[in-house]
C-alpha cells in the first residue's frame, strides 16, 4: 500500500505535495494520504523525522521503501507504475529531463518566492521584489511560449512528467492572471495539461488547490 504525507490542508498544484498528488491520481493505484500538520510543527516530530530527516512534505511510503523529494517521487512512481510518463528512447529521457530541471530549478523559485513574500507581515513587503519575480516568470514564459509552437506537448507530442511538472509551476498565470493571449501555445497547453482527469479527481477530493 502506498502511504504519502503531504500538508494538512489541501496543498498547491505549484506545489512539492501537489505535482506528487496529481502524478498519484494519474497513476490510479489505491493510496492513502496522510496529512501531516505542520501548525503543530507534526513535521519536526520524532515519529516522522525518522521517514524524513528533513522534517518536510512530501514524503512517500510504498509498503516499506520510503523516499521523499517531490522529483524523486515523481520519478520512482513513474518508473514503477506509469513509464511512459517518462518517454521511450534516450534522447526522450534526456529531454523530459531537461525540462523537469529546468522548471524547478530556473523557474520555480520565482513562484515560490511570490507565495513566500504574500506571507510577509505588511511591514516586510517590498512591490519591486514581487515585480522582479513577475518580471522573470514572463521571461521564462517568453521562452517556454517559443517551444511549444506547433507542438502538443513538450517532448514527442505525447504527454509527460516534463508536461505535468512544467504545467503545474506555470499554472501560476491563473493565480497572476496573466492575459494568456500574449501567450496562445502556453493558454493551449495548460488547458490540455490542467483538464486531466487526475487532477479533476485530486480536486474533487480537496488534495489539491488550484
Ligand atoms: N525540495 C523539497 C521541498 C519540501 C518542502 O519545502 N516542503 C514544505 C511544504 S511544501 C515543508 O515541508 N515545509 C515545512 C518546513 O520547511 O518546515 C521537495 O520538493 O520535496
Amino acid at each position: 500500500m502506498i502511504k504519502f504525507y503531504t500538508i494538512g490542508s489541501g496543498g498547491r498544484l505549484m506545489s512539492c505535495v501537489g505535482i506528487c498528488l496529481w502524478l498519484l491520481e494519474e497513476i490510479n493505484k489505491p493510496y492513502e494520504v496522510v496529512r501531516v500538520d505542520l501548525d503543530k510543527m507534526e513535521h519536526k516530530s520524532e515519529e516522522y523525522l525518522k521517514l524524513n530527516p528533513n522534517g518536510k512534505v512530501p514524503t512517500l511510503v510504498d509498503n516499506d521503501f520510503v523516499i521523499w523529494e517531490s522529483i524523486a517521487i515523481n520519478y520512482y512512481l513513474s518508473r514503477k507504475y506509469y513509464k511512459e510518463l517518462l518517454g521511450t528512447s534516450i534522447e526522450e529521457h534526456g529531454i523530459i529531463d531537461q525540462w523537469i530541471a529546468w522548471t524547478v530549478s530556473e523557474f520555480e523559485p520565482h513562484v515560490v518566492n511570490i507565495f513566500k513574500h504574500a506571507m510577509l507581515p505588511p511591514s516586510q513587503k517590498n512591490p519591486a521584489y514581487v515585480e522582479m519575480c513577475k518580471m522573470n516568470i514572463m521571461k521564462y514564459s517568453n521562452i517556454l511560449e517559443k517551444i511549444l509552437n506547433n507542438k502538443t506537448y513538450l517532448v514527442s507530442n505525447k504527454f509527460s512528467l516534463a508536461d505535468m511538472t512544467a504545467s503545474a509551476f506555470f499554472s501560476i498565470h491563473n493565480v497572476l492572471h496573466t492575459d494568456l493571449s500574449l501567450f496562445p501555445n502556453i493558454g493551449r497547453w495548460l488547458n490540455l495539461c490542467l483538464n486531466r482527469p487526475a487532477l479533476s479527481r485530486a480536486k474533487q477530493k480537496n488534495l489539491v488547490i488550484f
